[in-house]
């Protein structure tokens, strides 16, 4: 039988390309080290993605390539085929009932993402929602601002009371006592809300979130995560 580990080593690393940002790519990155996982991180400039985007599976990045020269589109794919690898068994858990809670927390991240879309295409993208490409000056400010306060208001504490809720119902983590795949989305998502890269959404917005400020630290100081992001610096 083909394991996922067995899938995600061999004599080549497996590697990962992405832009030179966090983004989606940043939660597989974690996980690869959670799990053990030598990888090549290579990071595409943004500069040569015009060129590089034709060659891709679905012309998007991330792309995954298994040291068997599989081509794995999909950071959530590739997420849980991490998950699944880990040589600890913890970030993954083949119990189905342990599953079921971090399928769940994976689908509530998506919808935090889905709520936010219209306010980051706005302000990145605004052809996909009906302006013109080059869209700026007053109306597009105040559009923008009317959109992300809107949504600071209403649906980022409606989020984030789900989250804490699921922090008092199993405690350190999102889905009980160990770290998971399902920390590991959510902990990127809420974190860039708190990066101040994104206007009208202040920094401070987990300020009132206390159990969310304690789990985020809990990520943070995971041993293995927190070894990762310093041989980062
Ligand atoms: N569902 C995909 C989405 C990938 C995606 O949308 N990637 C963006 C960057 S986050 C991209 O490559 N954008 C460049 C483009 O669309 O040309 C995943 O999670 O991997």
């Amino acid at each position: 039988m083909t394991t996922a580990r067995s899938l995600l080593t061999g004599s080549t690393p497996v590697k990962i390309e992405y832009f030179p940002i966090e983004g989606v790519a940043e939660q597989v990155r974690i996980a690869l080290a959670v799990a053990n996982i030598e990888f090549d991180d290579v990071l595409i400039p943004f500069n040569e993605w015009a060129a590089k985007k034709p060659t891709t599976k679905h012309g998007v990045m991330p792309e995954m390539t298994l040291p068997d020269g599989t081509v794995v589109t999909d950071s959530m794919a590739m997420l849980r085929l991490v998950g699944e690898a880990d040589e600890e068994g913890k970030l993954y858990p083949s119990d189905i009932k342990k599953r079921l809670k971090i399928e769940q927390v994976l689908g509530l991240v998506g919808d935090l993402t889905r709520a936010w879309s219209p306010s980051l295409y706005l302000g990145m993208r605004p052809h996909l929602v009906g302006y013109p490409e080059n869209w700026a000056g007053e109306e597009k400010e105040t559009v923008v601002k009317n959109v992300r306060e809107a949504f600071m208001k209403d649906e980022f504490p409606r989020f984030m009371g789900y989250f804490e809720d699921l922090l008092k119902e199993n405690g350190d983590f999102l889905t009980g006592v160990d770290l998971t795949i399902a920390d590991l989305s959510a902990f990127q998502q809420i974190s860039y809300f708190t990066k101040g890269v994104a206007d009208y959404v202040p920094k401070d917005c987990l300020d009132s979130f206390g159990g969310i400020v304690a789990w985020m630290e809990r990520v943070k100081t995971h041993p293995k995560v927190a070894a990762y992001k310093a041989s980062k610096q």
